[in-house]
């Protein structure tokens, strides 16, 4: 499914793991998506634990507010790894990102999220703030779909982040090139 997304246009993936697997299980899939990324020459990251990362020799890790600081994650990647950071839409987050290493930020949802159903839906006036406010590359995440990655892609962001659009589809290339396909169509307006 993941070599698929690839093919279809994804061009970084992330291993989301939220404790679901067992810890030999964890590994197995980690290093067999990082053997797959590296094949295709696309960044792999994993989500909120930079020793992990760095473990698995992903390429990067993504942070959030219960997760070690961008800063640290610095420290233990090192200057090439790519981190990301989660802001949710108070004033001086982008900042604190950018000052403290990260190379991207990453807010949402602004659409119902299958993955985060309890997750309240953000308006867009937050997305446009962020954006306005962020001197890194903004990726919209949460429910993004085919039919409304247009839409972010107008509202300024560098790119989207998507599970379920793509994970739930029966032909997840297919989904994916799609989305890549709106958003690309909505940046150019
Ligand atoms: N953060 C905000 S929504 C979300 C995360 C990790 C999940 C996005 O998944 P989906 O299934 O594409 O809505
Ligand atoms: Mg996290």
């Amino acid at each position: 499914m993941v070599e698929a997304s690839i093919d279809g246009g994804a061009s970084i993936v992330q291993f989301r793991d939220k404790g679901t697997y067992p810890e030999g299980e964890r590994l197995e899939i980690a290093r067999m998506l990082q053997a797959l990324c590296e094949r295709h020459e696309v960044p792999f990251l994993v989500n909120d634990d930079p020793e992990y990362a760095r473990r698995v020799d992903a390429d990067g890790v993504h942070v959030g507010r219960k997760d070690p600081s961008p800063r640290i994650a610095r420290a233990l990647l090192g200057p090439t790894a790519i981190i990301g950071v989660t802001v949710y839409g108070k004033n001086g987050e982008e900042e604190a990102a950018a000052s403290n290493g990260a190379d991207y930020v990453a807010a949402g949802p602004f659409f119902p999220s299958p993955t985060k159903p309890e997750e309240p839906v953000l308006p867009l006036h937050v997305l446009d703030a962020i954006v306005k406010r962020s001197r890194l590359p903004v990726f919209a995440i949460g429910g993004i779909t085919a039919e409304n990655a247009g839409t972010v892609a107008r509202h300024g962001v560098a790119g989207v982040a998507v599970i379920s659009a793509i994970m739930n589809a029966p032909d997840p290339k297919a989904a994916t090139e799609a989305i890549r396909k709106a958003f690309e169509s909505g940046r150019g307006h």
